[in-house]
Protein backbone atom coordinates (compact mmCIF):
# COMPACT_ATOMS: atom_id res chain seq x y z
CA UNK A 1 0.00 0.00 0.00
CA UNK A 2 1.59 3.12 -0.89
CA UNK A 3 1.33 6.69 0.55
CA UNK A 4 0.44 9.01 -1.94
CA UNK A 5 0.14 12.90 -1.20
CA UNK A 6 -2.29 14.45 -2.74
CA UNK A 7 -2.04 18.28 -3.69
CA UNK A 8 -3.62 20.92 -5.24
CA UNK A 9 -3.53 20.73 -8.82
CA UNK A 10 -3.49 23.54 -11.62
CA UNK A 11 -6.48 25.85 -10.31
CA UNK A 12 -5.58 28.23 -12.69
CA UNK A 13 -3.71 31.48 -11.51
CA UNK A 14 -5.27 31.00 -8.34
CA UNK A 15 -2.47 31.49 -5.57
CA UNK A 16 -3.11 31.44 -1.94
CA UNK A 17 -6.40 30.72 -2.03
CA UNK A 18 -8.09 29.98 1.30
CA UNK A 19 -9.43 26.94 2.35
CA UNK A 20 -12.88 27.27 3.54
CA UNK A 21 -14.24 23.71 3.84
CA UNK A 22 -12.26 20.41 4.78
CA UNK A 23 -14.62 17.55 3.82
CA UNK A 24 -12.62 14.72 4.91
CA UNK A 25 -11.20 13.65 7.83
CA UNK A 26 -8.16 11.00 8.51
CA UNK A 27 -10.02 7.42 8.00
CA UNK A 28 -11.99 8.36 5.67
CA UNK A 29 -11.87 6.43 2.96
CA UNK A 30 -12.33 8.40 -0.34
CA UNK A 31 -12.50 7.76 -4.27
CA UNK A 32 -10.68 9.38 -7.23
CA UNK A 33 -12.35 12.88 -7.70
CA UNK A 34 -14.26 12.97 -4.05
CA UNK A 35 -14.37 16.55 -3.12
CA UNK A 36 -11.15 16.83 -0.32
CA UNK A 37 -11.35 20.54 0.58
CA UNK A 38 -12.85 24.07 -0.94
CA UNK A 39 -11.08 26.97 -1.80
CA UNK A 40 -12.14 30.31 -2.29
CA UNK A 41 -10.73 33.44 -3.52
CA UNK A 42 -12.96 36.46 -4.14
CA UNK A 43 -14.02 35.70 -7.24
CA UNK A 44 -14.59 31.73 -7.44
CA UNK A 45 -14.79 29.02 -4.91
CA UNK A 46 -14.14 25.68 -6.25
CA UNK A 47 -13.71 22.36 -4.73
CA UNK A 48 -10.60 20.52 -4.85
CA UNK A 49 -11.23 16.92 -6.10
CA UNK A 50 -8.87 13.43 -4.96
CA UNK A 51 -6.61 12.53 -7.56
CA UNK A 52 -6.40 9.28 -5.84
CA UNK A 53 -8.54 6.29 -4.22
CA UNK A 54 -7.65 5.20 -0.49
CA UNK A 55 -7.90 5.96 3.21
CA UNK A 56 -7.07 9.11 4.36
CA UNK A 57 -3.87 9.13 6.89
CA UNK A 58 -2.80 12.62 7.61
CA UNK A 59 -4.62 16.07 6.92
CA UNK A 60 -1.95 18.67 5.98
CA UNK A 61 -4.32 21.78 5.83
CA UNK A 62 -6.66 22.85 8.12
CA UNK A 63 -9.53 25.66 7.68
CA UNK A 64 -8.43 29.22 6.90
CA UNK A 65 -4.92 27.87 5.70
CA UNK A 66 -3.45 29.45 2.22
CA UNK A 67 -3.02 26.73 -0.83
CA UNK A 68 -1.28 27.42 -4.01
CA UNK A 69 -0.92 24.69 -7.04
CA UNK A 70 0.75 22.08 -5.45
CA UNK A 71 0.18 22.44 -1.87
CA UNK A 72 -0.09 19.03 -0.31
CA UNK A 73 -3.73 18.78 0.86
CA UNK A 74 -3.06 15.05 2.32
CA UNK A 75 -1.50 12.23 2.74
CA UNK A 76 -3.56 8.81 2.26
CA UNK A 77 -2.80 5.05 1.71
CA UNK A 78 -3.79 4.13 -1.98
CA UNK A 79 -6.77 1.40 -2.18
CA UNK A 80 -4.80 -1.44 -4.34
CA UNK A 81 -2.68 -0.51 -7.51
CA UNK A 82 -2.33 3.75 -6.56
CA UNK A 83 -1.38 3.91 -10.06
CA UNK A 84 -4.95 2.80 -11.45
CA UNK A 85 -6.63 4.95 -8.81
CA UNK A 86 -5.12 7.92 -9.89
CA UNK A 87 -6.23 10.39 -11.75
CA UNK A 88 -3.28 11.14 -14.06
CA UNK A 89 -4.08 14.92 -13.79
CA UNK A 90 -3.57 14.76 -10.61
CA UNK A 91 -0.71 12.71 -9.21
CA UNK A 92 0.80 15.45 -10.82
CA UNK A 93 -0.90 18.27 -11.24
CA UNK A 94 -1.22 19.58 -14.21
CA UNK A 95 -3.21 21.88 -16.34
CA UNK A 96 -7.14 22.05 -16.18
CA UNK A 97 -8.21 20.83 -19.58
CA UNK A 98 -6.07 17.44 -19.28
CA UNK A 99 -8.92 16.32 -16.19
CA UNK A 100 -12.17 15.24 -16.07
CA UNK A 101 -14.71 18.17 -16.53
CA UNK A 102 -15.95 16.70 -13.07
CA UNK A 103 -13.04 16.58 -11.59
CA UNK A 104 -11.39 19.87 -12.79
CA UNK A 105 -11.44 22.93 -10.77
CA UNK A 106 -11.26 24.90 -14.32
CA UNK A 107 -8.74 27.42 -15.11
CA UNK A 108 -10.85 29.94 -13.66
CA UNK A 109 -12.52 32.96 -15.81
CA UNK A 110 -9.56 33.14 -18.41
CA UNK A 111 -8.12 36.08 -20.64
CA UNK A 112 -9.64 39.54 -19.97
CA UNK A 113 -8.23 39.43 -16.49
CA UNK A 114 -5.07 39.97 -18.77
CA UNK A 115 -6.44 42.92 -19.78
CA UNK A 116 -4.27 45.79 -18.13
CA UNK A 117 -2.29 45.16 -20.48
CA UNK A 118 -4.75 45.88 -23.57
CA UNK A 119 -4.58 48.85 -25.46
CA UNK A 120 -7.99 50.50 -25.14
CA UNK A 121 -9.99 50.14 -28.28
CA UNK A 122 -11.96 52.36 -29.80
CA UNK A 123 -15.44 53.33 -28.89
CA UNK A 124 -18.48 51.47 -30.48
CA UNK A 125 -20.58 47.92 -29.99
CA UNK A 126 -18.17 45.38 -28.59
CA UNK A 127 -19.38 41.62 -27.99
CA UNK A 128 -18.36 40.29 -24.60
CA UNK A 129 -17.94 36.45 -24.89
CA UNK A 130 -16.96 34.15 -22.49
CA UNK A 131 -13.50 33.71 -21.61
CA UNK A 132 -11.30 30.32 -21.96
CA UNK A 133 -13.11 29.22 -18.61
CA UNK A 134 -10.73 26.09 -18.46
CA UNK A 135 -12.47 23.26 -19.46
CA UNK A 136 -16.25 23.60 -18.41
CA UNK A 137 -18.74 22.81 -20.55
CA UNK A 138 -22.06 24.04 -20.61
CA UNK A 139 -21.89 25.56 -16.89
CA UNK A 140 -25.40 27.43 -15.65
CA UNK A 141 -25.54 31.18 -15.53
CA UNK A 142 -26.98 31.36 -11.91
CA UNK A 143 -26.50 35.20 -11.23
CA UNK A 144 -26.47 37.89 -13.42
CA UNK A 145 -25.24 41.15 -12.12
CA UNK A 146 -25.73 43.93 -14.66
CA UNK A 147 -28.42 45.08 -17.16
CA UNK A 148 -28.72 46.71 -20.11
CA UNK A 149 -28.01 50.81 -19.38
CA UNK A 150 -25.86 49.95 -16.65
CA UNK A 151 -21.71 51.51 -16.92
CA UNK A 152 -19.09 48.46 -16.46
CA UNK A 153 -15.76 48.87 -16.30
CA UNK A 154 -13.19 46.31 -17.19
CA UNK A 155 -13.27 43.45 -15.12
CA UNK A 156 -16.05 44.06 -13.54
CA UNK A 157 -18.34 40.35 -12.84
CA UNK A 158 -21.10 40.96 -15.68
CA UNK A 159 -22.36 37.09 -14.44
CA UNK A 160 -21.76 33.95 -12.03
CA UNK A 161 -21.38 30.48 -13.61
CA UNK A 162 -21.41 27.37 -11.52
CA UNK A 163 -20.47 23.73 -12.62
CA UNK A 164 -21.36 21.00 -9.02
CA UNK A 165 -18.19 21.75 -8.58
CA UNK A 166 -17.02 25.53 -9.36
CA UNK A 167 -18.99 28.67 -9.60
CA UNK A 168 -16.94 31.21 -11.31
CA UNK A 169 -17.69 35.38 -11.86
CA UNK A 170 -17.00 36.33 -15.31
CA UNK A 171 -15.94 39.52 -15.73
CA UNK A 172 -16.49 42.35 -18.32
CA UNK A 173 -13.80 41.82 -21.32
CA UNK A 174 -14.95 45.93 -22.08
CA UNK A 175 -16.08 49.20 -20.12
CA UNK A 176 -18.82 51.17 -21.48
CA UNK A 177 -22.34 51.19 -21.33
CA UNK A 178 -24.21 47.54 -21.57
CA UNK A 179 -26.70 47.90 -24.50
CA UNK A 180 -27.51 44.49 -24.50
CA UNK A 181 -27.49 41.23 -22.43
CA UNK A 182 -27.70 38.03 -24.47
CA UNK A 183 -27.84 35.79 -21.19
CA UNK A 184 -30.40 35.22 -18.62
CA UNK A 185 -30.39 32.83 -15.58
CA UNK A 186 -30.56 29.37 -16.23
CA UNK A 187 -28.63 29.59 -19.54
CA UNK A 188 -26.13 27.17 -19.98
CA UNK A 189 -22.97 29.24 -21.19
CA UNK A 190 -19.75 27.76 -23.41
CA UNK A 191 -16.20 29.21 -23.93
CA UNK A 192 -16.88 31.90 -26.77
CA UNK A 193 -20.79 32.33 -26.16
CA UNK A 194 -21.88 35.99 -26.50
CA UNK A 195 -22.68 37.32 -23.16
CA UNK A 196 -23.49 40.82 -23.62
CA UNK A 197 -22.69 44.22 -26.47
CA UNK A 198 -21.16 47.07 -24.45
CA UNK A 199 -21.16 50.37 -26.13
CA UNK A 200 -17.39 50.15 -25.51
CA UNK A 201 -15.15 52.79 -24.49
CA UNK A 202 -12.01 50.31 -23.93
CA UNK A 203 -11.68 46.98 -24.95
CA UNK A 204 -9.24 44.16 -23.48
CA UNK A 205 -6.65 42.42 -25.45
CA UNK A 206 -8.78 41.41 -29.11
CA UNK A 207 -8.32 37.57 -27.98
CA UNK A 208 -10.51 37.71 -24.76
CA UNK A 209 -12.97 40.49 -26.64
CA UNK A 210 -14.17 41.15 -29.74
CA UNK A 211 -12.29 37.41 -31.59
CA UNK A 212 -14.12 34.90 -32.53
CA UNK A 213 -14.13 31.75 -29.40
CA UNK A 214 -11.99 29.37 -30.93
CA UNK A 215 -14.91 26.63 -32.52
CA UNK A 216 -13.62 24.12 -30.44
CA UNK A 217 -12.49 25.32 -26.79
CA UNK A 218 -9.01 26.53 -26.32
CA UNK A 219 -7.74 24.18 -24.19
CA UNK A 220 -7.13 25.02 -20.78
CA UNK A 221 -4.07 23.48 -21.12
CA UNK A 222 -2.46 26.00 -22.46
CA UNK A 223 -4.51 28.80 -21.38
CA UNK A 224 -4.74 28.35 -17.69
CA UNK A 225 -1.31 28.76 -16.63
CA UNK A 226 -2.27 32.40 -18.07
CA UNK A 227 -5.56 32.74 -17.24
CA UNK A 228 -6.27 35.62 -15.31
CA UNK A 229 -10.06 36.53 -14.63
CA UNK A 230 -9.96 36.38 -10.99
CA UNK A 231 -6.49 36.92 -10.62
CA UNK A 232 -6.73 40.55 -10.60
CA UNK A 233 -8.53 39.88 -7.80
CA UNK A 234 -6.70 37.36 -6.00
CA UNK A 235 -3.45 38.94 -6.78
CA UNK A 236 -4.53 42.35 -5.21
CA UNK A 237 -7.14 40.73 -2.71
CA UNK A 238 -6.36 38.31 0.50
CA UNK A 239 -6.92 35.03 -0.84
CA UNK A 240 -9.47 34.75 2.34
CA UNK A 241 -12.52 34.76 1.02
CA UNK A 242 -14.72 37.74 2.77
CA UNK A 243 -12.59 40.76 0.83
CA UNK A 244 -13.96 41.68 -2.47
CA UNK A 245 -12.45 44.79 -4.25
CA UNK A 246 -14.99 46.91 -4.67
CA UNK A 247 -13.29 48.37 -7.50
CA UNK A 248 -13.28 44.94 -9.14
CA UNK A 249 -16.63 43.29 -9.42
CA UNK A 250 -19.89 44.36 -7.34
CA UNK A 251 -19.93 40.94 -5.74
CA UNK A 252 -21.56 39.66 -2.50
CA UNK A 253 -24.64 39.21 -3.85
CA UNK A 254 -24.40 35.19 -3.69
CA UNK A 255 -24.81 33.40 -0.92
CA UNK A 256 -21.53 32.09 0.46
CA UNK A 257 -22.06 28.72 0.28
CA UNK A 258 -19.81 26.69 -1.82
CA UNK A 259 -20.96 25.10 -5.42
CA UNK A 260 -22.16 21.88 -4.08
CA UNK A 261 -24.01 23.48 -1.25
CA UNK A 262 -25.69 26.21 -3.76
CA UNK A 263 -26.73 22.78 -6.30
CA UNK A 264 -27.96 20.57 -3.19
CA UNK A 265 -30.22 24.11 -2.26
CA UNK A 266 -31.09 24.64 -6.14
CA UNK A 267 -31.76 20.86 -5.94
CA UNK A 268 -34.28 21.20 -3.00
CA UNK A 269 -36.21 24.43 -3.95
CA UNK A 270 -34.57 26.18 -0.91
CA UNK A 271 -33.55 30.28 -1.54
CA UNK A 272 -30.27 30.19 -0.24
CA UNK A 273 -30.03 34.01 0.20
CA UNK A 274 -32.40 33.05 3.62
CA UNK A 275 -30.53 30.24 4.88
CA UNK A 276 -28.27 31.42 7.78
CA UNK A 277 -25.05 30.61 7.84
CA UNK A 278 -23.60 28.98 10.82
CA UNK A 279 -19.87 28.41 9.53
CA UNK A 280 -16.87 30.59 9.60
CA UNK A 281 -17.86 34.25 8.29
CA UNK A 282 -21.36 32.74 7.74
CA UNK A 283 -20.78 29.84 5.77
CA UNK A 284 -23.82 28.10 4.66
CA UNK A 285 -23.38 24.30 4.78
CA UNK A 286 -25.47 21.58 3.60
CA UNK A 287 -26.93 21.00 7.00
CA UNK A 288 -27.77 25.14 7.65
CA UNK A 289 -29.72 23.68 4.08
CA UNK A 290 -31.07 20.90 5.77
CA UNK A 291 -31.93 22.52 8.93
CA UNK A 292 -33.73 25.67 6.89
CA UNK A 293 -35.67 22.82 4.91
CA UNK A 294 -36.80 21.14 8.17
CA UNK A 295 -37.99 24.82 9.80
CA UNK A 296 -40.09 25.54 6.33
CA UNK A 297 -41.61 21.71 6.67
CA UNK A 298 -42.84 22.49 10.09
CA UNK A 299 -44.08 25.73 9.31
CA UNK A 300 -41.81 27.42 11.97
CA UNK A 301 -40.50 29.05 9.71
CA UNK A 302 -42.10 30.66 6.00
CA UNK A 303 -40.12 31.62 3.00
CA UNK A 304 -39.91 35.35 1.55
CA UNK A 305 -41.70 33.55 -1.52
CA UNK A 306 -44.32 31.96 0.65
CA UNK A 307 -44.98 34.76 2.29
CA UNK A 308 -45.26 37.38 -0.63
CA UNK A 309 -47.22 34.26 -2.24
CA UNK A 310 -49.82 34.15 0.87
CA UNK A 311 -53.02 36.61 0.33
CA UNK A 312 -53.57 38.93 3.35
CA UNK A 313 -54.52 37.52 6.17
CA UNK A 314 -51.81 34.53 5.39
CA UNK A 315 -53.97 31.50 5.00
CA UNK A 316 -51.79 30.37 1.63
CA UNK A 317 -54.46 28.77 0.06
CA UNK A 318 -55.95 31.47 -2.08
CA UNK A 319 -58.40 33.06 0.69
CA UNK A 320 -58.65 36.73 0.67
CA UNK A 321 -59.21 36.65 3.95
CA UNK A 322 -59.71 39.77 6.23
CA UNK A 323 -56.76 41.32 8.54
CA UNK A 324 -56.84 40.33 11.72
CA UNK A 325 -58.76 42.47 13.90
CA UNK A 326 -56.86 45.13 15.61
CA UNK A 327 -58.25 46.53 18.70
CA UNK A 328 -57.09 48.90 21.59
CA UNK A 329 -58.20 46.71 24.52
CA UNK A 330 -56.96 49.00 27.01
CA UNK A 331 -60.11 51.11 25.98
CA UNK A 332 -62.20 48.83 28.08
CA UNK A 333 -59.98 47.88 30.81
CA UNK A 334 -57.68 46.74 32.42
CA UNK A 335 -54.82 44.07 30.45
CA UNK A 336 -52.24 42.44 30.61
CA UNK A 337 -49.83 41.22 27.61
CA UNK A 338 -48.12 38.04 27.92
CA UNK A 339 -45.93 36.64 24.95
CA UNK A 340 -46.90 33.26 23.79
CA UNK A 341 -45.01 30.30 24.21
CA UNK A 342 -43.03 28.53 21.91
CA UNK A 343 -44.65 25.71 21.52
CA UNK A 344 -47.96 27.80 21.20
CA UNK A 345 -46.05 29.68 18.89
CA UNK A 346 -45.16 26.58 16.38
CA UNK A 347 -48.42 24.56 16.94
CA UNK A 348 -50.62 27.49 16.50
CA UNK A 349 -48.91 28.10 12.78
CA UNK A 350 -49.46 24.10 12.19
CA UNK A 351 -52.99 24.14 13.46
CA UNK A 352 -53.89 27.21 11.53
CA UNK A 353 -52.23 26.04 8.22
CA UNK A 354 -54.22 22.25 9.01
CA UNK A 355 -57.41 23.96 9.35
CA UNK A 356 -57.69 25.86 6.24
CA UNK A 357 -56.16 23.52 4.08
CA UNK A 358 -57.43 20.41 5.17
CA UNK A 359 -61.30 19.76 4.49
CA UNK A 360 -62.07 18.19 7.15
CA UNK A 361 -65.41 16.64 8.36
CA UNK A 362 -65.86 15.18 11.68
CA UNK A 363 -67.88 11.89 12.22
CA UNK A 364 -68.68 10.97 15.56
CA UNK A 365 -69.74 7.49 17.22
CA UNK A 366 -69.51 5.86 20.67
CA UNK A 367 -67.86 2.56 21.65
CA UNK A 368 -69.53 0.72 24.60
CA UNK A 369 -66.31 0.09 26.44
CA UNK A 370 -68.16 -1.84 29.56
CA UNK A 371 -66.18 -4.59 29.32
CA UNK A 372 -62.96 -3.01 28.40
CA UNK A 373 -63.35 -0.77 31.38
CA UNK A 374 -64.01 -3.80 33.63
CA UNK A 375 -60.88 -5.57 32.55
CA UNK A 376 -58.59 -2.35 32.88
CA UNK A 377 -59.72 -1.68 36.38
CA UNK A 378 -58.79 -5.88 37.02
CA UNK A 379 -55.35 -5.00 34.80
CA UNK A 380 -54.51 -2.26 37.02
CA UNK A 381 -55.38 -3.80 40.21
CA UNK A 382 -53.53 -6.77 39.09
CA UNK A 383 -50.59 -4.24 38.44
CA UNK A 384 -50.80 -3.07 42.45
CA UNK A 385 -50.68 -6.22 43.58
CA UNK A 386 -47.14 -7.11 41.56
CA UNK A 387 -45.97 -3.61 42.84
CA UNK A 388 -45.87 -2.74 38.99
CA UNK A 389 -46.10 1.22 38.46
CA UNK A 390 -47.59 0.98 35.08
CA UNK A 391 -50.97 2.69 34.79
CA UNK A 392 -52.85 1.43 32.51
CA UNK A 393 -55.57 4.06 30.79
CA UNK A 394 -57.95 3.69 28.15
CA UNK A 395 -55.95 5.43 25.89
CA UNK A 396 -53.40 2.38 25.45
CA UNK A 397 -56.44 0.09 24.61
CA UNK A 398 -57.60 3.02 22.00
CA UNK A 399 -54.15 3.14 20.32
CA UNK A 400 -54.28 -0.64 20.06
CA UNK A 401 -57.69 -0.54 18.23
CA UNK A 402 -56.65 2.30 16.06
CA UNK A 403 -53.76 -0.05 14.74
CA UNK A 404 -56.52 -2.57 14.19
CA UNK A 405 -58.54 0.19 12.28
CA UNK A 406 -55.67 1.14 10.39
CA UNK A 407 -55.08 -1.95 9.07
CA UNK A 408 -58.40 -3.19 8.00
CA UNK A 409 -58.94 0.74 6.41
CA UNK A 410 -55.28 1.33 4.72
CA UNK A 411 -56.22 4.94 3.70
CA UNK A 412 -56.49 6.33 7.20
CA UNK A 413 -52.81 5.32 7.31
CA UNK A 414 -51.29 7.72 4.46
CA UNK A 415 -50.17 11.05 3.29
CA UNK A 416 -50.66 13.24 0.25
CA UNK A 417 -47.82 13.80 -1.58
CA UNK A 418 -48.59 15.71 -4.28
CA UNK A 419 -50.68 13.72 -6.54
CA UNK A 420 -50.10 10.79 -4.78
CA UNK A 421 -51.32 9.30 -2.10
CA UNK A 422 -48.21 7.43 -0.10
CA UNK A 423 -49.25 4.37 2.07
CA UNK A 424 -47.19 3.80 5.37
CA UNK A 425 -46.19 0.16 6.42
CA UNK A 426 -45.51 1.12 9.99
CA UNK A 427 -47.87 2.09 12.86
CA UNK A 428 -47.02 4.91 14.62
CA UNK A 429 -49.56 6.74 16.86
CA UNK A 430 -49.18 10.38 18.48
CA UNK A 431 -51.48 11.57 21.11
CA UNK A 432 -51.96 15.18 22.32
CA UNK A 433 -50.16 15.52 25.31
CA UNK A 434 -51.22 18.90 27.47
CA UNK A 435 -48.22 20.43 29.17
CA UNK A 436 -47.30 23.81 30.89
CA UNK A 437 -46.68 25.24 27.92
CA UNK A 438 -48.89 24.05 25.22
CA UNK A 439 -50.04 21.45 22.69
CA UNK A 440 -47.28 18.79 22.20
CA UNK A 441 -48.07 15.46 19.99
CA UNK A 442 -45.32 12.77 20.77
CA UNK A 443 -45.16 9.26 18.29
CA UNK A 444 -45.39 5.92 20.13
CA UNK A 445 -43.91 4.43 17.38
CA UNK A 446 -44.35 0.55 16.36
CA UNK A 447 -47.53 0.64 18.47
CA UNK A 448 -48.65 -2.82 16.52
CA UNK A 449 -45.47 -4.74 17.87
CA UNK A 450 -46.08 -3.66 21.54
CA UNK A 451 -48.77 -4.90 24.23
CA UNK A 452 -51.01 -2.42 26.41
CA UNK A 453 -48.57 -2.45 29.31
CA UNK A 454 -45.99 -1.10 26.95
CA UNK A 455 -47.76 1.08 25.33
CA UNK A 456 -48.52 2.35 28.46
CA UNK A 457 -45.30 2.59 30.22
CA UNK A 458 -44.02 4.29 26.79
CA UNK A 459 -47.29 6.50 26.73
CA UNK A 460 -46.30 7.81 30.66
CA UNK A 461 -42.76 8.33 30.10
CA UNK A 462 -43.44 10.16 26.82
CA UNK A 463 -46.28 12.37 28.35
CA UNK A 464 -43.70 12.94 31.25
CA UNK A 465 -40.61 14.10 28.75
CA UNK A 466 -43.47 15.86 27.50
CA UNK A 467 -44.38 18.01 30.24
CA UNK A 468 -41.11 18.55 31.33
CA UNK A 469 -40.33 20.40 28.21
CA UNK A 470 -37.69 17.71 26.69
CA UNK A 471 -38.97 16.20 24.19
CA UNK A 472 -36.35 16.21 21.50
CA UNK A 473 -37.44 16.00 17.60
CA UNK A 474 -37.11 12.36 16.95
CA UNK A 475 -39.98 11.76 20.00
CA UNK A 476 -42.71 13.85 17.42
CA UNK A 477 -41.71 12.71 13.94
CA UNK A 478 -42.18 9.81 12.39
CA UNK A 479 -46.71 9.72 12.90
CA UNK A 480 -49.13 8.26 10.71
CA UNK A 481 -52.12 9.19 12.51
CA UNK A 482 -53.20 10.97 16.23
CA UNK A 483 -55.55 10.57 19.16
CA UNK A 484 -56.63 13.62 21.22
CA UNK A 485 -58.02 12.70 24.25
CA UNK A 486 -60.10 14.89 26.73
CA UNK A 487 -61.21 11.99 28.52
CA UNK A 488 -60.16 12.34 31.09
CA UNK A 489 -61.51 15.75 31.59
CA UNK A 490 -64.38 16.22 30.00
CA UNK A 491 -66.65 17.26 26.95
CA UNK A 492 -69.18 14.84 25.07
CA UNK A 493 -67.79 15.59 20.91
CA UNK A 494 -65.34 17.77 19.92
CA UNK A 495 -63.51 18.24 16.61
CA UNK A 496 -59.97 17.59 16.99
CA UNK A 497 -57.70 19.36 14.01
CA UNK A 498 -55.67 17.18 11.84
CA UNK A 499 -52.49 16.53 12.32
CA UNK A 500 -50.79 17.12 8.66
CA UNK A 501 -49.11 15.04 6.86
CA UNK A 502 -51.74 13.01 8.57
CA UNK A 503 -55.04 12.23 7.31
CA UNK A 504 -57.51 11.25 9.99
CA UNK A 505 -57.38 12.18 13.86
CA UNK A 506 -59.52 11.11 16.22
CA UNK A 507 -60.69 12.61 19.11
CA UNK A 508 -61.68 10.92 23.20
CA UNK A 509 -64.12 12.24 24.97
CA UNK A 510 -65.27 11.47 28.57
CA UNK A 511 -66.77 8.17 28.92
CA UNK A 512 -69.73 8.18 30.59
CA UNK A 513 -72.99 5.43 31.71
CA UNK A 514 -75.38 5.83 29.17
CA UNK A 515 -78.94 3.53 29.17
CA UNK A 516 -78.60 1.31 26.21
CA UNK A 517 -81.65 -0.66 24.52
CA UNK A 518 -80.69 -4.07 24.36
CA UNK A 519 -83.74 -4.85 22.41
CA UNK A 520 -85.94 -5.69 25.46
CA UNK A 521 -84.57 -3.05 27.83
CA UNK A 522 -82.35 -0.61 28.92
CA UNK A 523 -79.33 -1.32 30.57
CA UNK A 524 -76.61 1.22 31.52
CA UNK A 525 -73.36 0.62 29.59
CA UNK A 526 -69.99 2.71 29.77
CA UNK A 527 -69.80 4.67 26.43
CA UNK A 528 -66.78 5.92 25.20
CA UNK A 529 -67.22 8.97 22.65
CA UNK A 530 -65.14 8.49 19.47
CA UNK A 531 -65.25 12.25 17.13
CA UNK A 532 -62.92 11.07 13.86
CA UNK A 533 -61.77 13.82 11.75
CA UNK A 534 -60.63 13.04 8.59
CA UNK A 535 -59.56 14.99 5.33
CA UNK A 536 -61.96 14.60 2.65
CA UNK A 537 -59.31 15.11 0.11
CA UNK A 538 -58.76 11.51 1.07
CA UNK A 539 -60.98 10.05 2.57
CA UNK A 540 -65.06 9.63 2.19
CA UNK A 541 -67.70 9.89 4.65
CA UNK A 542 -68.78 6.33 4.40
CA UNK A 543 -65.14 5.35 4.70
CA UNK A 544 -64.99 7.54 7.96
CA UNK A 545 -68.38 5.83 9.76
CA UNK A 546 -66.73 2.22 8.50
CA UNK A 547 -63.51 3.02 10.33
CA UNK A 548 -64.97 4.75 13.36
CA UNK A 549 -67.87 1.82 13.74
CA UNK A 550 -65.02 -0.89 14.00
CA UNK A 551 -63.44 1.06 16.02
CA UNK A 552 -66.24 1.17 18.38
CA UNK A 553 -66.71 -2.61 17.55
CA UNK A 554 -63.25 -3.68 18.96
CA UNK A 555 -63.51 -1.57 21.60
CA UNK A 556 -66.24 -3.40 22.74
CA UNK A 557 -64.81 -6.73 22.11
CA UNK A 558 -61.18 -6.82 21.02
CA UNK A 559 -61.65 -10.48 20.23
CA UNK A 560 -62.80 -9.05 16.77
CA UNK A 561 -59.12 -8.52 16.21
CA UNK A 562 -58.90 -12.13 15.57
CA UNK A 563 -61.38 -12.19 12.79
N1 LIG B 1 -63.26 8.90 29.96
C1 LIG B 1 -63.24 8.98 31.30
N2 LIG B 1 -62.10 9.01 32.00
C2 LIG B 1 -60.94 8.96 31.33
C3 LIG B 1 -60.90 8.85 29.96
C4 LIG B 1 -62.12 8.82 29.26
N3 LIG B 1 -62.17 8.75 27.92
N4 LIG B 1 -59.62 8.82 29.57
C5 LIG B 1 -58.88 8.91 30.66
N5 LIG B 1 -59.69 8.97 31.74
C6 LIG B 1 -59.28 9.04 33.12
C7 LIG B 1 -58.15 8.12 33.41
O1 LIG B 1 -58.58 6.80 33.64
C8 LIG B 1 -57.55 8.78 34.62
O2 LIG B 1 -58.38 8.47 35.73
P1 LIG B 1 -57.79 8.14 37.18
O3 LIG B 1 -56.91 9.31 37.51
O4 LIG B 1 -58.97 8.00 38.01
O5 LIG B 1 -57.02 6.89 37.01
C9 LIG B 1 -57.73 10.27 34.33
O6 LIG B 1 -58.76 10.34 33.35
C10 LIG B 1 -56.51 10.96 33.80
O7 LIG B 1 -55.96 10.24 32.72
P2 LIG B 1 -54.61 10.71 32.12
O8 LIG B 1 -54.81 11.98 31.44
O9 LIG B 1 -53.58 10.69 33.19
O10 LIG B 1 -54.19 9.57 31.13
P3 LIG B 1 -54.59 9.29 29.63
O11 LIG B 1 -53.82 8.11 29.24
O12 LIG B 1 -56.05 9.22 29.45
O13 LIG B 1 -54.06 10.56 28.82
C11 LIG B 1 -52.55 12.18 28.03
C12 LIG B 1 -52.70 10.85 28.73
C13 LIG B 1 -51.10 12.56 27.96
C14 LIG B 1 -53.11 12.09 26.63
C15 LIG B 1 -53.37 13.20 28.80
O14 LIG B 1 -52.84 13.36 30.07
C16 LIG B 1 -53.49 14.55 28.16
O15 LIG B 1 -52.56 15.37 28.16
N6 LIG B 1 -54.67 14.83 27.62
C17 LIG B 1 -54.98 16.11 27.02
C18 LIG B 1 -54.87 16.03 25.51
C19 LIG B 1 -55.30 17.31 24.89
O16 LIG B 1 -55.02 18.39 25.38
N7 LIG B 1 -56.01 17.21 23.76
C20 LIG B 1 -56.57 18.33 23.15
C21 LIG B 1 -55.86 18.58 21.91
S1 LIG B 1 -56.60 19.79 20.97
O17 LIG B 1 -56.34 21.10 21.84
Amino acid sequence: MAMVEVKVPDIGDFDEVAVIEVLVKPGDTVKVEQSLVTVESDKASMEIPSSTAGVVKELKVKLGDKVSEGSVILVLEAAGDSAQNAAPAQAAPAPAATKSEATAPAAPAAAPAEAPAAAPAAAGPIEVRVPDIGDFKDVAVIEVFVQPGDTVKLEQSLITVESDKASMEIPSSAAGVIKEMKVKLGDKVNIGDLLAIVEGTSAAAPAAAAAAPAPTPAPAASAAPAAAAPAAASASAPAAMPAHDPTVAPTGKLPYASPSVRKFARELGVPLEEVKGTGINGRISAEDVQAFTRQVMSGSVQTKAQAANAPKGGSGVGLDLLPWPKVDFAKFGPIEAKPLSRIKKISGANLARNWVMIPHVTNNDEADITELEAFRVQTNAEAAKAKSDVKVTMLAFVIKAVVAALKKFPEFNTSLDGDNLVYKQYYNIGFAADTPNGLVVPVLKDADKKGILQISQEMGDLAKKARDGKMGPADMTGGCFSISSLGGIGGTSFTPIINAPEVAILGLSKSAMKPVWDGKQFVPRLTLPLSLSYDHRVIDGAAAARFNAYLAQVLADFRRVLL
